[in-house]
């Protein structure tokens, strides 16, 4: 069965998955595009033969359509994910799920009243090599039980759009996301404090910016956010445990030794840091659809519970580094919890 998805949203990633969709995926064709911009979705949508509509809405509604996927701005994400879950349609939505914590919740309650997964959300370092080798690890007991995670974020530069509190909810979202999941625990308090800014940012912004958490048994994180670090986009994280630790591979790349120096590049964006994760993320997304499974990546219950937890953060960060208590919901039982 080939899987006709529909996309809401042909921005840049709404363009790279698309033609992750038709060029890299088997089993998978784009069949509807819609954008705000008329003219971007009909050019996208007769670049893949794909129809282009004018709203999400009708886009969903397309018997042309068996499974839709949003990369539309964040707060604009609710409405089309509820939308799909209205129409029975497996919906994978870019992070965030929601912008706001009640958005999320009434996602949460829509797929549980539908009784079935249909949502998936784009947190896409799960389908990583590198965190999946460390997740089995973890999993495994061979380092003991996990004390503490030390990660950083950095990108090399930002626009001026991009201000303080989205360190958190844009930047930091994907660790908060990979460690719930690596050390399956939950996070439950959050602080965030600014050590001397950068020279080499737009006024406006605070970065860096470093993030502490607390998991319900008691593993501290330490997450460096540094936006404007200049020299490349790098991930970090390494989990030390009882009996060991594990480190987070940098990605492939050959050693070059020329005028008296040796190294290696550093990658300039997630885009590349993480091509084969978005691959795989996708690859499995079709897969559970066409074989008529259930999505088997990040819920819409991690979609909530990563957007509250950043709630945290935002707060810590406007309150001058307090420590503010993540105020979660106890888990249904349909995501796996016991409410
Ligand atoms: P973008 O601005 O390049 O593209 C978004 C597109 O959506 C634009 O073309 C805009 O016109 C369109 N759009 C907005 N609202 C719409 C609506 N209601 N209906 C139809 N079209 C609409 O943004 P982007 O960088 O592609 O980001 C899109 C989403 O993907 C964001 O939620 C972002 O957080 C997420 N993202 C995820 C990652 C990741 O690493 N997983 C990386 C980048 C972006
Ligand atoms: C961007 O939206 C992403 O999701 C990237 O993975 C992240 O590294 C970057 O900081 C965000 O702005």
């Amino acid at each position: 069965m080939t899987v006709r998805v529909g996309v809401i949203g042909a921005g840049m990633i709404g363009q790279d998955h698309i033609r992750r969709l038709t060029e890299v995926v088997t089993g998978a064709a784009v069949t509807a595009v819609t954008d705000l911009d008329a003219a971007r979705a009909a050019e996208v949508a007769a670049r893949v033969g794909a129809t282009a509509f004018p709203t999400g809405a009708d886009l969903i509604a397309s018997p042309e359509v068996d499974a839709v996927l949003v990369t539309s701005w964040g707060p604009t994400h609710a409405e089309h994910v509820l939308n799909a879950i209205a129409a029975s349609k497996p919906v994978f939505c870019e992070k965030p799920l929601a912008t706001t914590a009640e958005d999320c919740l009434r996602i949460v309650d829509a797929e549980r009243a539908h009784g079935r997964r249909l949502v998936q959300v784009g947190f896409m370092r799960r389908f990583d090599a590198g965190y999946r080798q460390m997740k089995d690890l973890l999993d495994s007991g061979s380092l003991g039980t996990p004390l503490i995670a030390h990660c950083a974020h950095r990108n090399p530069t930002v626009p001026d759009a991009y201000h303080s509190a989205m360190a958190a909810q844009d930047t930091a979202v994907h660790e908060i996301d990979t460690l719930r999941w690596l050390l399956d625990d939950e996070i439950v308090s959050a602080q965030v404090i600014t050590p001397r800014a950068t020279s080499k940012r737009f006024a406006h912004l605070k970065d860096p910016q470093i993030m502490l958490f607390e998991t319900q048994s008691g593993v501290r994180v330490d997450l460096e956010v540094f936006v404007n670090c200049q020299y490349g986009y790098d991930i970090q994280c390494e989990i030390v445990g009882e009996d060991g630790l594990v480190r987070l591979p940098d990605p492939a790349a050959v050693g070059v030794r020329t005028a008296g120096r040796h190294g290696t590049a550093v990658l300039q964006d997630w885009k590349g840091r993480f091509v084969d994760a978005f691959d795989t993320e996708f690859r499995e997304w079709i897969n559970a659809i066409a074989t008529g499974g259930e999505p088997t990546g990040p819920n819409a219950w991690d979609g909530y519970a990563a957007t509250v937890i950043t709630d945290a953060a935002v707060r810590s960060l406007e309150s001058d580094g307090t420590v503010v208590t993540v105020d979660m919901k106890p888990r249904p039982a349909f995501y796996g919890g016991t409410a």
